[in-house]
């Protein structure tokens, strides 16, 4: 144990100086101040978009992925492109920013700097779009975002069953309709270099030796219907925007990892399944962005139905489960960074307002 945390250590502070050398980051972050009603931007549906609007929303996101990387590809050789870059650094943060106090702004932050440079690297002026995937849990292929065409975000993997995924000693679900290569829509044949990560990594708090290794393997999903009705169907949806205070937030949001209490995050990750499944390596499908924003969303909305409650914070620490243990996140806590594309150090406080710090955006409606 005490060599596997060693060797963890020496990794991080490893990556941790790559980050520092790469070049700097062309976002700049918004002065929140300045966020007044005819500045702030609407994220929406992407399943309400029209054609064109979806196909413009994912012709940026591959204007991204031609993008070169920021990174030092001797260290993170499956840094191929900017796109990537936000998948690798990821990974690298995932032990500090999952199952932990810091996992709902970190995430919010993220978000915003990769909106920000579809915008400024790539050209888009269109909306943010979040996937309502309460509104599409009774069968998520029978929806535009999933459904193949050119303005989707790519269809099913080709079908292939290998039998119940077990994703814990607790939890088995059936097989869901793909299992394959994703072979339809904008993001068809993409490779997904970071090989899976499985989720119990976080319980040792290390990453395997050869986590950013390039590998030559498909973007693959499996959608699942049966996942979708039972765990991120509108009554949870609502029931997390009316969570009575932050840790009862916490909990429907995430469940108790490894157990049949999956909660929405996971739920709605193992109905695409695929890459998705992993916590750590899930940022390579491009659908992850549309399913954090709705994340946020959630969080958005009972940030909305309970003012009194928006700033408070679950009372955990500042690693998954507390691994290796670390003090209890409070505002004034400093974030873990955002790689390359962090400027300064940023507290939590001052990513609590979606109308505050460096944000101005909201929802076009509130969840409850
Ligand atoms: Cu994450």
């Amino acid at each position: 144990m005490l060599h596997s945390l060693l060797s963890f250590v020496a990794i991080t502070a490893l990556l941790s100086n790559s980050f520092v050398s790469a070049a700097p980051a062309r976002h700049v972050a918004r002065d929140g101040s300045s966020c007044t009603p005819d500045k702030i931007k609407t994220r929406v549906d992407f399943n309400k978009m029209p054609p064109d609007e979806r196909k413009a929303y994912t012709d940026a996101v591959k204007c991204l992925m031609g993008k070169p990387s920021n990174l030092d590809r001797a260290v993170y050789p499956a840094a191929t492109n900017r796109y990537m870059d936000y998948a690798v650094i990821h990974v690298n943060r995932t032990q500090y920013v999952h199952l932990d106090a810091f996992f709902l702004t970190w995430h919010r932050y993220f978000l915003w700097i990769y909106e920000n440079d579809l915008e400024q690297s790539c050209g888009y002026c269109g909306p943010f779009p979040y996937w309502d995937f309460a509104s599409t849990a009774s069968d998520p292929r029978a929806f535009p975002i999933f459904d193949g065409s050119e303005y989707s975000m790519s269809g099913d993997g080709i079908f292939n069953d290998t039998g119940p995924i077990t994703l814990g000693a607790e939890l088995t679900i059936p097989h869901g309709t793909g299992g394959g290569c994703v072979t339809t829509g904008p993001f068809a044949n993409q490779v997904a270099p970071l090989k899976f990560i499985d989720p119990s990594q976080l319980i040792q708090g290390t990453l395997p030796a050869d986590a950013f290794a390039y590998n030559d393997i498909c973007l693959m999903r499996d959608l699942n219907a049966y996942v979708s009705q039972t765990y991120t169907n509108g009554t949870e949806l609502v029931a997390a925007a009316h969570a009575t205070n932050a840790s009862n937030f916490e909990f429907l949001l995430n469940g108790v990892i490894g157990s049949s209490s999956l909660g929405i995050h996971s739920g709605a990750h193992f109905s695409v399944g695929g890459q998705m499944d992993s916590i750590h390596v899930s940022a390579q499908d491009p659908v992850w962005y549309p399913l954090h924003t709705m994340i946020d969303k959630v969080y958005w909305s009972w940030q909305q139905n309970y003012p009194e409650l928006a700033d408070q914070l679950d009372g955990s620490t500042g690693t998954a489960l507390n691994t290796p243990p670390s003090d209890v996140v409070t505002l004034d806590s400093t974030e873990p960074d955002w790689g390359y594309f962090q400027l300064s150090p940023i507290k939590v406080r001052e990513l609590i307002s979606t109308t505050g710090g460096p944000f101005c955006y909201q929802y076009d409606n509130v969840i409850g």
